[in-house]
C-alpha cells in the first residue's frame, strides 16, 4: 500500500464525505474505499466500531471523523498553523458531532413524537447552535479566506439542512444564519469542490 486507503459507506454524505472532500481538495493521492460488504463482519475490525477510518502506509488505521480530518489538515495545510487557531477550529468540529448527536436524539418511531422532537430541536438546541457556530465563522470561511478541514466539515453536516434530509425541519432553516449559508456558497465555489462535483 502506497496510498492513504479511506473508507466510509457508499454514500455523498456524513462524517465519511468531509473526508473524502478534504482528501480532494488537498490534491492527495488516496484510494477511495466505497465499503458495501458485510458491515457487522467488519465492524469490529474497526478501531472504534465505526467508519470512516483512514488507512496511512507505515503508521496504521485511524478512526473518529473529527480525528481523520485533523490529521488530513495538518498534512496538507488544511488547518491553520497556529495552534490556537487550529483548536479554535477542532472545536468547530466537535460542536458538529454534537449537533449530530442531539440530532439523533430526534429519530423517534412515532411520527407524532417526531414531529414533536423535531419542532423542538429546529426552534432550541438548532437555532442556538447556529447562532454560537455563526460567531466561529470570519467569514467567509472559519479561519477568513483561507478554506480548512471544518469548513468541508460543517458544508457536509449543513447540506443535510439544506437539502431538507431531516422530516418537519424546514430547508429553509439555514437563511435565518447568513455566515452558515455565506460559509457554504464559499466551499461549493471552491475550485477542488466544484471538481469533486463534477467528477
Ligand atoms: N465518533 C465517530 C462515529 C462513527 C460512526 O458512528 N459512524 C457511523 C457512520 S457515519 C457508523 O459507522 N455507523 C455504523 C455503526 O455504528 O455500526 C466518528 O466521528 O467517526
Amino acid at each position: 500500500m502506497t496510498k492513504p486507503i479511506l473508507t466510509y459507506f457508499d454514500f455523498p454524505g456524513g462524517r465519511g464525505e468531509a473526508a473524502r472532500l478534504a482528501l480532494h481538495v488537498a490534491g492527495a493521492e488516496w484510494t477511495d474505499d466505497r465499503f458495501s460488504g458485510n458491515w457487522p463482519e467488519k465492524k469490529p475490525s474497526t478501531p472504534f466500531g465505526g467508519l470512516p477510518t483512514l488507512e496511512v502506509p507505515g503508521k496504521g488505521v485511524l478512526s473518529q471523523s473529527n480525528a481523520i480530518l485533523s490529521y488530513i489538515g495538518r498534512e496538507h495545510g488544511l488547518l491553520p498553523g497556529d495552534s490556537f487557531e487550529a483548536a479554535r477550529h477542532e472545536a468547530l468540529m466537535n460542536a458538529i458531532e454534537e449537533l449530530r448527536a442531539e440530532a439523533g436524539t430526534t429519530g423517534k418511531a412515532d411520527e407524532d413524537e417526531k414531529r414533536a422532537a423535531r419542532e423542538a430541536y429546529a426552534e432550541g438546541y438548532f437555532a442556538r447552535w447556529a447562532t454560537h457556530v455563526s460567531a466561529q465563522i470570519k467569514g467567509p470561511f472559519v479561519g477568513g479566506d483561507a478554506i480548512s478541514v471544518a469548513d468541508l466539515k460543517l458544508y457536509v453536516a449543513m447540506r443535510s439542512y439544506t437539502k431538507g434530509v431531516y422530516d418537519y425541519i424546514p430547508a429553509t432553516i439555514l437563511e435565518a444564519y447568513p455566515k452558515i449559508t455565506g460559509l457554504m456558497a464559499a466551499v461549493e465555489a471552491h475550485p477542488r469542490v466544484a471538481d469533486w462535483h463534477a467528477s
